[in-house]
């Protein structure tokens, strides 16, 4: 029996999640859930780092006190990837980490993938810092990922994570370790980067002042610090053969693959090679995902309507097809802003039906998903030589049940949706078996979660169903 608590942090809120291992199954159970809100400074899009900080803060305090007696085992951390911190000699941050959607990554990169296996993104870290000033670099003492950075604040503890590092692009995608002539070409002292933890390993115990203000006297552990890398070690696979979408703000659509898949076939297709938890590699391509739904509400919103997106799928779902579909990775959709637009737009130039309400806007967006989900799994078994029989569906997307089953009908292939929880999930599993409450690697996790939470399946309907 372990008490472990799993900090979440995604692109709209960031959780503190209370997790339980015993007897072979997981509970969680949502402590407190803050929202994370973007800030626009000086014309440039940060993360209100500080304010997620002081969330994670509150949030843990109100754990500590609910376990009325118990001991914290542990704290994992997990956050998006790519975005990162430079830090003073004297431990300060300097500025204010960027959001990975401000527009300073917009322009041409160069292509990396045969050397680090890691697609082509225009917000990975080794491109966002090619846009720093020679100054601030010179400045800085020390790079951390986000979640090393909240770490550090927790434990005084400067340490990274491999999961996280990997989406940098700067990991030589064989050893795992800093590719130092290229960190050395982006401009960055190769100390300043930090050694690279595995998720399970310890990072330290609470500062004083920290445990004092939480209650507890914990320790931080290394997890999947990679959202995505902790939502796939809680995929219910009971096989090799599936494949998976992490459903979020992104959808990671992808498959566990024996080693890096870095070929030009992989690069064309846009897929990139994240580590995994234990050694694993993630043959995905990033879809943009829900992103193009809340993003949507947003603008709603902003016009003067709020829409319940229940009432909206129920509405997208009886429209049936309205044969409007976009390619969802354009870059044009990557900013925040008017998406129904920017939708309209991109169908008007594809010569597809515009949609004109925001139910055919939404369903318009679910169909143009599932269409991408498809290519994007095909395209990854061929590519990692998996015969794929199952696709999962973990994440807040997995509640999303027209989705889910335009998925299967796109595919031809059954889905499993659930569990909801993804990330804090596969954090808890991690710290859990740090802890010797698990025994055994990603397959074994991977059990627990399927014993623990109901699952649902969607068949595929016949070839002209759902429209
Ligand atoms: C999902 C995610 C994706 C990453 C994107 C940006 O939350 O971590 O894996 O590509 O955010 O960091």
């Amino acid at each position: 029996m372990g008490v472990f608590a799993a900090v979440d942090l995604g692109a709209s809120s960031g959780r503190v999640m209370l997790g339980r291992v015993e007897n072979g199954q997981v509970r969680l159970d949502e402590v407190a859930r803050f929202e994370n809100r973007p800030v626009r400074l000086n014309g440039s899009l940060h993360w209100n780092i500080v304010d997620l900080y002081q969330g994670v803060l509150d949030g843990l305090r109100t754990l500590v006190d609910g376990l009325e007696g118990e001991t914290l085992t542990s704290i994992g951390i997990d956050t998006w990837a790519v975005d990162y911190a430079l830090l003073a000699a004297d431990g300060s941050m300097l500025g204010i980490p960027f959001h990975y959607r401000d527009a300073r990554n917009d322009g041409e990169h160069a292509d990396l993938f045969l050397r680090n296996g890691i697609a082509q993104l225009p917000f990975n870290t080794v491109y966002q810092l090619l846009t720093e000033s020679t100054d601030r670099l010179a400045s800085a003492h020390r790079m951390l990922m986000i979640p090393d950075l909240l770490a550090y604040w927790l434990t005084g503890i400067a340490a990274g994570e491999v999961t996280n590092a990997s989406t940098s692009g700067m990991l030589d995608p064989t050893t795992r370790q800093w590719d130092r002539e290229l960190v050395a070409e982006v401009g960055l002292k190769p100390d300043m980067l930090p050694t690279l933890l595995v998720p399970g390993e310890r990072i330290g115990s609470l500062r004083p002042d920290v445990a004092a203000l939480v209650g507890s006297r914990a320790d931080v552990v290394a997890v999947g610090t990679h959202d995505t890398a902790s939502a796939i070690v809680a995929v219910p696979a009971e096989s090799s053969s599936f494949a998976y979408i992490a459903s979020g703000t992104w959808s990671l659509v992808g498959v566990e693959a024996p080693g890096p898949v870095i070929s030009a076939a992989a690069r064309d297709a846009g897929f990139t090679n994240e580590a995994g938890v234990d050694g694993t590699v993630r043959l995905l391509r990033n879809v943009m995902g829900l992103w193009l739904v809340q993003e949507s509400l947003r603008q709603w919103e902003r016009d003067g309507v709020t829409y319940s997106l229940g009432d909206l799928l129920a509405e997208a779902e009886s429209l049936g097809g309205v044969g409007a579909v976009v390619d969802p990775d354009l870059p044009v959709f990557l900013p925040p802003g008017d998406m129904p637009s920017r939708i309209a737009e991109e169908c008007r130039a594809a010569g597809v039906p515009v949609p004109s309400t925001p139910a055919e806007t939404v369903r318009c967006i679910m169909d143009s998903l599932a269409a991408a989900y498809a290519r994007s799994v095909r395209t990854a078994g061929e590519l990692a030589g998996i015969d794929i029989e199952t696709v999962h569906i973990v994440g807040g997307g997995s509640q999303n049940e027209l989705l889910c089953q335009l998925t299967a009908d796109a595919t031809g292939l059954p889905v499993v949706a659930g569990p909801v929880e993804g990330s804090a999930l596969g954090n808890v599993l991690v710290q859990a078996r740090a802890a010797g409450a698990i025994a055994g690697g990603v397959a074994e996790m991977r059990h627990v979660v399927g014993r623990s939470f109901p699952l649902t399946r969607y068949l595929p309907r016949g070839a002209d169903a759902g429209s």
